[in-house]
């Protein structure tokens, strides 16, 4: 007797999807804000209608909008010649080099979604990323500030054999040519596709498509994947280089990873390109090598983070570079000091643009003409008249006016859920759309938010985001380590640091040693702990009873009331 053969199971991971309710659709439909663009057919446009005009330079490549938009189509033609299908996922794993915006511009032409990591991130995050999207390639750079990121996708691929495909880019290859030396590993160069002169579609998508995945901040465990649609972030790119005076003459300077939203959109190289602007890569944000960007590609206008705003501020006078092109410095991700923010203008001689976003959605910008009493002390003001605002107290109530309270937001580019991950949703989206932010902030009488601080327990350390959780989670599987609890401290420099407590099991291991180990687990560097401080218990007999959060409270109280220096040493 034959039985039918077991059929598995379909294992295929659920395809990104993104929707608002048909009414709120309806409504950013008719408002303008989702027109039905995709990036692939206004990249098309832009490169029809001024061909020779230049989109990109990075390293000794300086691409016109007609040879980024043949260099999309190679791509995308390479893409699924390899055999990789519409709406399949492809992670980018790429520092700031002209490359990395063909891949990106290459697989929305293709309708494939690419998956963003930063550079910092390592196997672990890209392991997470991989499963969470189910994605089927990975590329990446070959190397980049001495990591090697061909071994990471030979781990990538022994652990997660659905990422079938890989591609490598080299820093600087020569153009449409492979690199000189026969490299060390067995992955099918980027290069090489350029090669394909296929004709492909300008564009296969919808508006209302996924376009791609980006990260969150992570505020809970790890990072949750966003899925934003084309109308959505295009909605953003257009309103965000209206709101910061981009034109044709802008000339963006890309000097924090762009894989990070606030650089790719706020109006970031995306809003650039949009707006018919010129991109240049900066390889590192140190201010040295941007000056002499600013100064060689009359660099109009950037995105920084505080501490980099610090060292720009600091080593302007004596660079000896002219920076008279900056026309606006944009400043977001985590929060500006109103000491620093004045500083902007004497010393750079260009207008502050305060940025508060986040990869979910809402982005609030101070306005260019404000007056400076806005533009030094508050975050900004949301893009569009149709995002909605709350702000409730612990109860859920709305505050009085002024006072301060936790950020809900929802509108025309705020996601409704992130991808495939019900309990993350349930706990970051009220029944009514609303996405929970995580933030506490204040509305002044002009409409303006100034953040206070995160409710939640994650630390902001110099713009990137580190979940308490997932850090004590990697301390925990220390042999030594019994209980672990990791806070964020005040620093002057980074804003906050990260510091952790530590209740050794037997005997107490090394600071450093705990460190080596976090590292080893394959992690970004910016989440090993600053600090690490041993005690015998974490707190009385009530310890047990004590939520993580209130334990984290308490401990880092404790901390600044017996080192009240602690806020002003690194
Ligand atoms: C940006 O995006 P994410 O997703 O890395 O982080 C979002 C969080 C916000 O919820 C907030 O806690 C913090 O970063 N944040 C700020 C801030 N900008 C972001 N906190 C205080 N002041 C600011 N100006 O960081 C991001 C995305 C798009 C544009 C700009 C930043």
């Amino acid at each position: 007797m034959t039985t039918a053969p077991t059929v598995p199971a379909s294992t295929e991971p659920p395809h990104p999807v993104q929707s608002w309710p048909d009414a709120f659709a309806a409504r950013y439909r008719a408002a303008g804000h989702w027109r039905g663009e995709t990036f692939g057919a206004w990249l098309r446009e832009r490169a029809e209608t001024h061909p020779d005009r230049l989109a990109v330079i990075g390293g000794d490549q300086r691409w016109t909008y007609a040879e980024l938009d043949q260099r999309a189509s190679a791509l995308a033609a390479g893409f699924l010649n390899a055999g990789l299908r519409q709406g399949d996922r492809v992670l980018v794993h790429m520092p700031n080099m002209p490359d990395f915006i063909a891949v990106a511009m290459g697989l929305f032409r293709a309708g494939l979604i690419p998956v963003y990591a930063l550079p910092a991130h390592r196997i672990t995050e890209i392991g997470h990323f991989a499963r969470g999207s189910g994605a089927r390639a990975y590329v990446a750079a070959a190397a980049h500030a001495g990591f090697d990121y061909t071994m990471l996708a030979r781990a990538l691929q022994e652990h997660q054999p659905r990422v079938e495909h890989v591609w490598i880019a080299e820093p600087d290859a020569p153009s449409g040519a492979s690199a000189g030396s026969a490299p060390a590993d067995p992955f099918p160069r980027l290069a090489a596709l350029y090669d394909m002169g296929a004709a492909v579609p300008a564009s296969v998508s919808r508006g209302s498509d996924v376009a791609f995945l980006q990260i969150s901040g992570g505020s809970t465990g790890l990072s949750k994947l966003i899925p934003r649609t084309h109308d959505d972030y295009i909605y953003t790119l257009r309103e965000s280089a209206r709101i910061c005076g981009l034109d044709a003459d802008a000339v963006f300077l890309g000097a924090l990873p762009i894989a990070h939203n606030f650089p790719m959109s706020s109006p970031g190289f995306l809003g650039t390109l949009y707006a018919g602007g010129r991109v240049v890569l900066a390889p590192s944000p140190d201010p040295e090598s941007c000056f002499a960007l600013v100064e060689r590609e009359r660099v109009t206008v950037t995105s920084l983070v505080p501490p980099l705003l610090l060292q720009w501020l600091d080593r302007a006078p004596a660079s000896g570079r002219d920076l008279g092109s900056l026309r606006a410095i944009q400043v977001g991700g985590a929060k500006l000091s109103a000491e620093i923010a004045r500083r902007v203008r004497p010393t750079l001689g260009a207008t502050l643009q305060q940025v508060f976003g986040m990869a979910e959605g809402l982005v609030n910008y101070t306005r260019l003409d404000d007056p400076d009493e806005l533009i030094i002390h508050t975050q900004g003001r949301p893009i569009s008249p149709d995002d909605e605002i709350l702000i409730l107290d612990d109860e859920g109530r709305p505050v009085e006016p002024g006072q301060a309270g936790h950020l809900l937001t929802r509108g025309p580019y705020t996601i409704r859920a992130y991808h495939d991950n019900p309990s993350a949703n349930a706990r970051a989206f009220t029944d009514d759309g609303y996405y929970r932010t995580g933030d506490v902030v204040r509305m002044t009488p002009e409409g303006y938010l100034e953040v206070q601080g995160r409710a939640g327990d994650h630390i902001n350390r110099a713009g990137e985001k580190i979940s308490a959780e997932e850090i004590e989670d990697h301390l925990l599987s220390h042999p030594r380590v019994f209980d672990a609890a990791v806070v964020s401290v005040p620093d002057e420099f980074l804003g906050e640091r990260s510091c952790a407590f530590v209740i050794p099991k037997g005997a107490r291991p090394r600071p450093a040693e705990l460190k080596r180990w976090i590292r080893a687990r394959g992690i970004a560097d910016f989440k090993i702990p600053d600090q690490i401080l041993f005690v015998d218990a974490f707190a009385s007999t009530a310890a047990l009873k004590v939520s993580r959060k209130t334990l984290r409270a308490q401990l880092r109280a404790r901390l600044l009331e017996q080192e009240p220096q602690a806020g002003a040493t690194h």
